[in-house]
């Protein structure tokens, strides 16, 4: 750890007011270069905390950065996660209010709900795939609270890897019929096709996203209990918006799922 506890203490103070006042800030790592990962999930991890101790509940957790695409979209070659607080989830269909947010993107995910906790390190896609009760189609609402959605990997992970809403839809399914190496997508933008993808894209396999994360979490002790929301990653590059669009994700056997701006 390059931060003293008070640096993170500040710096989760600073992070969580930009997200609840919709207000871009400079990236952290400018005014402390020396920042590591681990200083970047201490700041999440306390933004967390502060979270909870006022009542707000934790619904799951999400992959970050776990397709070329993303990666290549922000510049940042390293998988990451982040939490999911329950203010952050929308209905299927919902239209909400863009004010909330500062420059929000949408990109499709596939979702895992566990039925038996998961622990690390060592967890690798037969455990995961033991562990899933069912898949959902997913869309998450990411915004980065950077300037110009610009940052390092640091600072991304304290900004909870830019977590802002999400919505669950479509049908859930257990595995045992499904391939999700080779599920197609298609995100649409007002009607017109936007990105393409198959869940490959994703480590390979999206179930690889659960085994990282559950094996990052373990490296601070945590596992991931029975019944917790995976988001396993942008499987295309993420569609900006603006008040007035709709986000619409088809995918092959799992259904549909929508989320609208106003
Ligand atoms: C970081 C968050 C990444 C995903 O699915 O890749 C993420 C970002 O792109 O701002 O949620
Ligand atoms: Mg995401």
């Amino acid at each position: 750890m390059a931060l003293s506890k008070e640096t993170v203490s500040d710096l989760a103070g600073f992070l969580e007011r930009a997200e609840l006042e919709a207000r871009a800030v400079p990236q952290i790592s400018l005014q402390h270069p020396g920042i590591t990962e681990e200083d970047g999930y201490a700041i999440q991890h306390e933004i967390r905390r502060r979270k909870q101790a006022r009542g707000t509940r934790i619904v799951g957790i999400k992959a970050g950065l776990t397709s070329r695409a993303k990666m290549k979209q922000v510049g940042v070659d390293q998988p990451s996660y982040g939490f999911l607080a329950d203010y952050f989830a929308v209905n299927d269909g919902e239209r909400i209010d863009i004010g909330k947010l500062i420059h929000p993107r949408v990109e499709p995910e596939i979702a895992f709900v566990l039925n038996r906790e998961l622990e690390g390190p060592g967890c690798h896609i037969g455990a995961v795939l033991a562990a899933t009760d069912f898949v959902m189609p997913a869309l998450e609402v990411i915004d980065s609270r950077y300037e110009n959605f610009k940052f390092d990997f640091p600072s991304v992970v304290a900004d909870n890897s830019s977590s802002a809403r999400f919505v669950l839809g479509g049908r859930c399914r257990a595995l045992e019929d499904l391939d999700l190496r080779t599920i197609g997508l298609v995100l649409e933008k007002n009607g017109e096709p936007f990105s393409f993808g198959a869940g490959a894209a994703v480590l390979g396999h999206p179930a690889a996203a659960v085994a990282m994360v559950v094996n990052l979490l373990a490296r601070r002790g945590e596992s991931l209990p029975a019944g917790t929301l995976v988001l396993t990653g942008g499987v295309t590059e993420a569609v900006p918006v603006a008040a007035g669009d709709v986000v619409l994700l088809r995918t092959q056997s799992l259904g549909s799922v929508s989320i609208g701006f106003k």
